[in-house]
């Protein structure tokens, strides 16, 4: 199919947030073409994140895909925080009576781009070298390379969901834009493999020897992570060494459970905090990874980057309505509140379970301190709870 000429939004990246506010757009009547550097294949293939917000939950409903996340989605009222051996039990649904959703980004995207090809939305696949034009003037431009060719693209606004690496955050001028940033001596090693969860909820536990998390995907299909080193040789990490790890860390309860196996994928993800601010330049608009990276635990990267995409959304349905321009003016603040709060939760879990210090350091005191803490307190658990389940939109 010919790309259009001319849209509404242009939007680059069909990671979530891209094909997210393409496709909550359609519902509300406003048409958008997604622009990606990579292809289909490549995109649907990427293991990433795992655990869904009630909210993002709801905007999926919205956006017409949630059937196949209601039939498979694994609803989770809790999770386990290990802790000395003995995991701490968060009752998300008793402290908040909410829960979250186990269900892979890999599902969520597969979803949304069957959704979006369904309804003849355009994806623009392996769309090299892709230009932003005229972001602070009203007549805004893309172009691209693709199949030997070049292409452009008229359009209203940009929807930059290209995540951290991508185009658009690096086509403002680095003056308009101020970045808070921290990068942790450390990363998450992660496997994937099909053998049965060693809990039916997520466990998230403090050892010595490093972090270490129990997750998954269903009930035949576990995700599991360990804290290793920002350059970690795979080649260090056989299947046989992870599993040892994992059983160490995770605590004789969980490890009694563990069914081992051959992974199926296997890769190192470094742990970040960043964020960009505004998260708007002229007619361009941040979303997700675009403007802002979380460290992964406590699960909140592709939620964030699915409130972004309702705020944004809601804004831009709101100019095609009423002309009025005052939800886009606000939606950097609007969108920054939430992810500030985000950001703070994601850097209080890791701060609070990853090993940087000795043992016997002033730091890690602190660590089981807090942890003791929140064996101990309601209002500590609700705390926790309340931020993992997700903050309002
Ligand atoms: P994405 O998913 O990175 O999608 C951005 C899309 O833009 C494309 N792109 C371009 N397209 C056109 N032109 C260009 N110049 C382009 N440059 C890039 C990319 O190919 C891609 O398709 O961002 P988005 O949509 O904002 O979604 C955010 C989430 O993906 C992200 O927050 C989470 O996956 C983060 N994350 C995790 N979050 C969790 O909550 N739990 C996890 O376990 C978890 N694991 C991870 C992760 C992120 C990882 N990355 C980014 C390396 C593991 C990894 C490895
Ligand atoms: C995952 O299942 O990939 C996952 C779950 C929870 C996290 C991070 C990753 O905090």
């Amino acid at each position: 199919m010919p790309s259009p000429s001319r849209t509404q939004v242009g939007i680059i990246g069909a990671g979530p947030a891209g094909l997210l506010l393409a496709r909550l757009l359609k519902v509300h009547g406003v048409e958008s073409v997604i622009l990606e550097a990579r292809s289909r294949d490549y995109v649907e293939g990427r293991v990433r994140a795992g655990v869904l917000e009630q909210g993002t939950v709801s905007l999926l409903e919205e956006a017409g895909v949630a059937d196949r996340l209601h039939r498979e989605g694994l609803i989770h009222d809790g999770v386990a925080i290990g802790h000395s051996g003995h995991p701490i039990r968060i009752d998300f649904k008793g402290l908040t009576g909410k829960h979250v959703v186990v269900y892979g980004q890999t599902e969520v995207t597969r979803d949304l781009i069957a959704a979006r090809l369904a309804g003849d939305g355009a994806i623009v696949w392996e769309a090299a070298d892709v230009v932003l034009h005229g972001i602070t003037d009203d007549r805004p431009r893309l172009s691209w390379q693709a199949g030997g060719e070049h292409h452009e693209l008229a359009c209203d606004f940009i929807a930059g969901c290209d995540g951290f690496h991508g185009v658009s955050r690096q086509s403002i001028p680095p003056g308009a834009l101020t970045t808070y940033e921290r990068v942790y001596p450390f990363g998450w090693l992660g496997i994937l493999a099909d053998v049965p969860p060693c809990s039916h909820e997520l466990i998230y536990a403090r050892h010595p020897r490093g972090f270490a998390l129990a997750s998954m995907r269903s009930p035949t299909r576990s995700r599991y992570y360990v804290q290793c080193a920002v350059e970690e040789n795979l080649d260090a990490w056989p299947d046989a060494r992870i599993w040892e790890e994992l059983k160490l860390r995770l605590g004789p309860a969980a490890a009694a459970h563990i069914t081992t196996g051959p992974s199926i994928e296997k890769s190192v993800a470094p742990l970040r905090s960043f964020v960009a601010a505004p998260m708007r330049h002229g007619n361009l608009f941040l979303a997700g990874d675009a403007a802002h990276i979380v460290p992964p635990t406590g699960a909140k990267g592709l939620n964030l980057a699915a409130s972004d995409v309702h705020y944004l959304c809601r804004a831009l349905v709101a100019f095609y309505r009423t002309g009025s321009r005052d939800q886009l003016d606000r939606y950097s603040d609007t969108a920054l509140a939430r992810v500030w709060k985000a950001e703070r939760f994601s850097w209080w879990m890791t701060t609070m379970l990853h090993r940087l210090h000795d043992e016997e350091s002033f730091e890690a005191q602190m660590q089981r301190a807090e942890l003791d803490y929140l064996a101990s307190s309601r209002a500590a658990q609700t705390v926790l709870a309340e931020n993992y389940v997700g903050l309002p939109f």
